[in-house]
């Protein structure tokens, strides 16, 4: 039997007021695919569903490397458009990273997005004077930081702090220790550099971050659920018609190109809503879950959507 995960409608919240100010409208060639056009799904989607590649810690450490850098638009697509986006280690969603109560997350990130000019910089900033309120300074686009969504752990030094600042081909190593009575579940994990935030998150920079079980007090039911576990990490990749995500604007949509029923309008085109792209599921459009009749699995839902809420439902089922 199949089970057919469908994307479903979304908000839409505009909640930062701006000018559109056409120097931050850049010239952009349309790429074959690339168009806002509707993605044809059955060429581009309905692939078997794949969870995020997974790391796992071991000897109460998680060790591991993550490398920020551009997808390779020769190997990545959505849709058939070639993208050249801003990811963790070059794919459309990060690694799932899996510790367990009290273990200890050994991060070392990073940074290989190139140097910006210091005209791109100043272009950057100009287009986030134009679009958010800004009172400090933000990081360019191509610096990060990682945050551990959720988490209920230290937020300084090298753990859980946000106001690090990670340039361009530079590293950080990470070291968050998670506490023996942290709570269990699903956690994320984001790139949240002031500045650079929605650009990398709406190009993909998020991953799963699972706080195990403890196996002592873990039921029986949930324990053989685990053994099919799905990951779903939610996210609204949004890449304009080059293949890329550059235009804060397109995250922003301000007064002059606010509302989903005017796709029209001036800059309207590159917001998620008139865009028509996809949400995509650990980077994949549409993917199907083949089930056994009677199997149960345990689905673990995380919204990495930078703007809108993603709606839920099952179709084509029938209650128990
Ligand atoms: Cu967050």
């Amino acid at each position: 039997m199949q089970k057919r995960w469908m994307q479903n409608a979304f908000h839409f919240f505009v909640a930062t007021a701006g000018l559109l100010g056409s120097s931050a409208i850049m010239a952009e060639t349309i790429q074959p695919h690339c168009a806002y056009l509707p993605i044809d799904i059955n060429q581009y989607g309905k692939q078997p569903f794949q969870n995020p590649p997974d790391i796992r810690a071991q000897n109460g450490s998680l060790d591991t490397t993550m490398t920020v850098q551009y997808t390779d638009a020769a190997t990545t697509t959505l849709g058939g458009c070639p993208l050249k986006l801003r990811t963790y280690n070059g794919q459309l969603v990060g690694p799932t990273l899996r510790v367990g109560q009290g273990d200890v997350i050994n991060l070392m990130l990073k940074n290989r997005l190139p140097v910006e000019t210091p005209n791109e910089i100043q272009a950057q900033f100009e287009q986030e004077n134009q679009n958010a309120y800004l009172d400090t300074t933000p990081a360019s686009f191509n610096t990060t930081n990682m945050h551990y969504h959720g988490m209920h752990v230290s937020p300084v030094g090298n753990s859980d702090n946000v106001l690090l600042a990670i340039p361009p081909q530079s590293d950080l190593r990470y070291e968050v220790k998670v506490p023996a009575d942290h709570p269990v579940g699903s956690y994320w994990y984001h790139a949240h550099a002031h500045g650079s935030t929605a650009i990398q998150v709406g190009s993909g920079m998020a991953g799963a971050l699972i706080v195990e079980d403890n196996p002592e007090t873990i039921p029986a039911a949930l324990k053989a659920a685990n053994v099919n576990e799905k990951i779903f990490v939610l996210q609204t990749i949004l890449y304009d018609q080059e293949g890329e995500l550059n235009n804060i604007t397109s995250l922003f949509p301000g007064p002059s190109n606010p509302t989903p029923e005017n796709c029209n309008a001036q800059g309207a085109m590159d917001t998620w809503h008139c865009s028509r792209r996809h949400i995509t599921i650990n980077g994949q459009i549409v993917p199907i879950i083949t089930m056994k009749r009677g199997e149960v699995q345990r689905w673990r839902l995380i919204d990495t959507a930078f703007r809108e809420s993603v709606f839920f439902a099952v179709e084509g089922t029938r209650p128990a």
